[in-house]
Order: C-alpha cells, then sequence, then structure tokens
C-alpha cells in the first residue's frame, strides 16, 4: 500500500487535536491503506491511524462507518462495566472537524481515523497455544458483547460475504468466463471445488431455515486482528470492523481457524508445510467458546467444525476465482501467487477432512 500519497487536505480535514509531525505506512492489510499519524502539543490523544478505505472492496463506506460508529458506540459502556478502557478494549472513530465519520477527497477516496491503540501487540501468526487461545477469548467475547445489539441496524456493507453458496456461483462464472486464459492451468484445483459444491449450501441453509441465529459477526476474524495488551492476558482490542455484519458466528469461529491454526502461513506456496495444528485449534476453541459464554446455541457449537470447513473452502475458492479474474481483488507479488493461496487451503482442508473424527471429538470435549 506504500504508493499511496496521504493528501494534506485529509490530514487537515480530521480533528486530531495536536500538530501533526508525521505520517507513516502502518501495518500488512491487503485492503485499505493505513498510516500511523504521530502529533505533538495535543490536549488529547498523541497518536492515530489513517486509513483510506478500499472502494473496490466496499462500495458504500457511508454505510460501512454507520456500522462501524453503531458497534463501537455499543461496546464501550459495557466494557467500562466489566471495567475494562473503551479506549483501548475497542476502536473509537476520530471525527472530522465537521463532525462526520469520514471524508471523502478531491480524488473521491473516503478516509477515516481512529485513536491509535499504543502498547498493543498484533501477532501475524501465533507464537504459542496460549497466544492463540487469547485471541480466541477476544473473539468470543467480542460476540458476547454485541449478542444484544439490534443486529437489523447493521448494513450489509459487502453483500453475501460470507455465503459460501454465492461464493460458489461466483467462482462458477470465472470458471466460465476465463477471462485470461487460466482454466486449463488448474484442472486440480477447479475439481478440488466441484468435488465439494455440495458443502457450500449448509450453513447459510441452516440460518435459511432460522435453525441457526443471524447475529453481529466480524467476518475476517484473522489473529492479526485482534490486538492483545501485553500487560493483561484478558485484555484485547478487535479491530478491522470493516466487515461487521449481520452473520453467522460458526463463520467467525472457522475463519479463524483457518487463517491462525494452518502450520504455515496463508501465503506459504509450500504446501507440504500446510496442516491444521490440533494443539492451536483445540487452544482457540477453549478461549473463544468461554468468551463467548452462555449465549452459544447448541446448533451452533455442533456446527463448529463445520465452520472451518466452508471458510476454508470458502477462501481457497475465493482466491482461486480472484486467479481466474486476473488478480483485481486480491493484491499479489507473483502471478501465479492467489492460484499459490488457492492450493494452500485446499491442502489445509484435505488435513481438516482426513481429522475430522479427531476435531469434532476436541469439541465435544469442551462444549
Ligand atoms: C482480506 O485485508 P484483510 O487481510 O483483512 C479479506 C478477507 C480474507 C483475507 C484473506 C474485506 O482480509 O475476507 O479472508 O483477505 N477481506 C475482505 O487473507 O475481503
Ligand atoms: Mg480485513
Amino acid at each position: 500500500m506504500s504508493e499511496i500519497e496521504v493528501p494534506s487536505a485529509v490530514v487537515e480535514a480530521f480533528d486530531f487535536g495536536g500538530e501533526v509531525v508525521d505520517v507513516a505506512p502502518l501495518g500488512q492489510g491487503r485492503i485499505n491503506g493505513s498510516f500511523l499519524i504521530s502529533t505533538r502539543g495535543g490536549t488529547r490523544w498523541p497518536k492515530y491511524v489513517l486509513q483510506r478505505i478500499n472502494t473496490h472492496v466496499f462500495v458504500d463506506p457511508g454505510a460501512l462507518m454507520d456500522n462501524i460508529v453503531a458497534v463501537t458506540d455499543y461496546l464501550k459502556p459495557g466494557i467500562a462495566a466489566e471495567g475494562g478502557d473503551p479506549l483501548r478494549e475497542t476502536l473509537s472513530v476520530v471525527k472530522t472537524r465537521m463532525g462526520q465519520s469520514w471524508w471523502r477527497d478531491d480524488d473521491g477516496s473516503p478516509w477515516r481515523a481512529y485513536l491509535f491503540v499504543d502498547g498493543m501487540v498484533c501477532h501475524q501468526s501465533a507464537s504459542s497455544p496460549q497466544v492463540f487461545h487469547d485471541a480466541g477469548e477476544a473473539f468470543g467475547t467480542f460476540a458476547r458483547r454485541l449478542d444484544e445489539f439490534p443486529v437489523d441496524v447493521l448494513h450489509s456493507t459487502i453483500a453475501s460475504f460470507h455465503d459460501t453458496r454465492v461464493r460458489l456461483a461466483g467462482f462458477l462464472v470465472a470458471v466460465d468466463r476465463d477471462r485470461v486464459r487460466r482454466v486449463s492451468t488448474c484442472p486440480a484445483e477447479i475439481d478440488a471445488v466441484l468435488a465439494r459444491r455440495d458443502q457450500c449450501a449448509r450453513l447459510m441453509g441452516l440460518a435459511d431455515a432460522g435453525q441457526m441465529p443471524i447475529r453481529v459477526t466480524h467476518n475476517d476474524t484473522k489473529l492479526n486482528n485482534v490486538l492483545m495488551d501485553p500487560a493483561d492476558r484478558r485484555r484485547a482490542c478487535v479491530i478491522d470492523l470493516d466487515t461487521v455484519m449481520p452473520g453467522l458466528a460458526v463463520h467467525d469461529f472457522g475463519d479463524a481457524i483457518r487463517y491462525g491454526a494452518n502450520r504455515t502461513d496463508e501465503d506459504d506456496p509450500d504446501i507440504d508445510r500446510v496442516g491444521l495444528d490440533r494443539a492451536m485449534f483445540e487452544a482457540f476453541t477453549i478461549g473463544w467458546v468461554r468468551g463467548f459464554g452462555p449465549g452459544l446455541t447448541p446448533i451452533e457449537k455442533a456446527n463448529l467444525v463445520w465452520g472451518v470447513r466452508a471458510m476454508t473452502l470458502e477462501q481457497g475458492m475465493r482466491f482461486l476465482t480472484d486467479y481466474l479474474d486476473g488478480d483485481r481483488y486480491y493484491g499479489v507479488a507473483y502471478p501465479t501467487q492467489n492460484l499459490d493461496r488457492a492450493r494452500n487451503q485446499f491442502a489445509l482442508l484435505s488435513d481438516i477432512e482426513s481429522h475430522l473424527a479427531q476435531l469434532e471429538q476436541i469439541v465435544a470435549d469442551l462444549v
């Protein structure tokens, strides 16, 4: 994202409270461009995160920011009531000088700002089951605190984001169109999806039948989307709220496992290193279920492993779809990177499938 320049008018649009002395690139997100703003002489907060919202991905930045403001405003009193610090344990939107939650620059790009939560640790990969357990507890706690939030208030900022049936349909269109003539380069990967096409309807089918609750979900529960307080394991801040919208809790659980319990990075092209680390799986599950508390329903508990399968299949399908479309969604460093990412996900899925009984047993023993 380093190619993005921050126009000075954007910096001036936000009410940072002091003199801005530095603007530096921040983080490793694939979607938005992020910058750390350092200020001096202010009376409020020293550092902020300034982000340019990717409008290729998020077509309605106003709806997205409405969701984030609604959810973070709702979370703060609950955090305070639990003895936490609402300025550190959830995001705080910084308004523009005009009092708005975002700003459109002269080129039409939307920008927004948050308080920078300092002194927290962001793990790109789990160094131990304990770290992953704590991430699970943070995401579970996030879900619990939003249990009573009126979910209908939220906009679906990306339609059918984790509707695996719709992802399958998009994949089939990409195969059919063969836009950049890559179908012939990946028959085995296409078959990996086709062999599992019936699985794509399971979870959303349960939701449509009214058996699985629609909740406020995060929808991008990667380990690196939770900041952890090194001084206190129970204090954390769930970030990247762009995809907070109505969804399924089992999808949030599954996406976290898919990303964080893989023995290697999702970008690793060496699929011999891919596999589901069962100790990591167990640690996250313990933390997540504990954080979530008694609100988790029996049908959700019974479908946790299905959530992992669905999210791994879906992510493989999304990477492969983008490869077939000519890499228009995910950034790539080399031409076959999205194909490698898809292969990585399908290898993970195969490993999960060959240990299903064991994973179901781990869950059954815990919940
Ligand atoms: C994107 O930008 P980042 O890394 O938070 C994507 C997720 C994928 C992920 C795969 C809005 O997340 O859904 O799981 O890449 N976010 C969006 O690495 O599409
Ligand atoms: Mg994200």
